[in-house]
């Protein structure tokens, strides 16, 4: 059986990838397509308890090697557990946040090695890679402040601006690196041209399988 399409949502801070997840999966499941839905770090039960311990402001002093550690053993738990087997009946699967965004967090953001998280993609992804990433772009300031009217802060949430400037780079960075598999959509536009961009980026996949 030839196996589903893998799509990831990334971006900063309150670009809109909570808000364009409905719409994107309403696109695959309107193409016919059987569809699961998930997020990272969590998608499993044992992901889910990670995330909560990753997201807790309590752990503000959480080593950057041990959250990178998490968030890849999160990742290990979710493909074994739901990525995996749902490509493999053929399904597709639709992500909020996966491996890049490791790359912007984790390295460009908090400065780790990117040749470490590369051993560890290797390891845990053995050369699994989204067939199509859309990553949301808006500048941080922007981000922080469609994002701020909501509860309180998790432990990124707390973190300076610059921070998330350097997530942006990051993902600007790794489109670069794979314009192949990477689209980036203006987020700062209203929602109707955003989506607009949305489905443009998938039609093609749409149409080839
Ligand atoms: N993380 C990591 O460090 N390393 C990793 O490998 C992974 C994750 C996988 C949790 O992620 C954290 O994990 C994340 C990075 C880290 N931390 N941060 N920051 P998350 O998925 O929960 O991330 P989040 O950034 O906290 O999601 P978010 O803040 O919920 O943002 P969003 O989902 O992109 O935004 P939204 O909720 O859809 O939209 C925000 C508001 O803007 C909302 O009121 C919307 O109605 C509004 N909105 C959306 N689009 C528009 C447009 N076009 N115009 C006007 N207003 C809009």
């Amino acid at each position: 059986m030839k196996r589903g399409c893998f799509i990831t949502i990334e971006g900063g801070e309150g670009v809109g990838k909570t808000t364009n997840m409905e719409f994107v999966a309403a696109l695959i499941r309107s193409a016919g397509k059987t569809l699961v839905c998930t997020r990272e770090p969590g998608g499993t039960p044992l992901g889910e308890r990670l995330r909560e311990l990753l997201l807790d402001p309590r752990y503000r002093g959480m080593a950057p090697d041990c959250e990178l550690l998490m968030m890849f053993a999160a990742r290990a738990q979710h493909l074994e557990e739901r990525i995996r087997p749902a490509l493999a009946r053929g399904e597709w699967v639709l992500c909020d946040r996966f491996t890049d965004a490791t790359y912007a967090y984790q390295g460009y953001g908090r400065g780790l090695p990117l040749a470490h998280i590369e051993t560890l993609e290797r390891m845990v992804q053995q050369g699994l890679q989204p067939d199509l990433t859309l990553i949301l772009d808006l500048p941080p300031a922007r981000g922080l402040a469609r994002a701020e009217a909501r509860s309180t802060p998790d432990r990124f949430e707390r973190e300076q601006l610059a921070f998330f400037e350097r997530v942006r780079e990051g993902y600007l960075a790794r489109a670069r690196e794979a314009p192949e598999r990477c689209r980036v959509i203006d987020a700062g536009q209203d929602l109707d041209r955003v989506r607009a961009q949305i489905r443009e980026a998938l039609q093609p996949l749409l149409e080839a399988t």
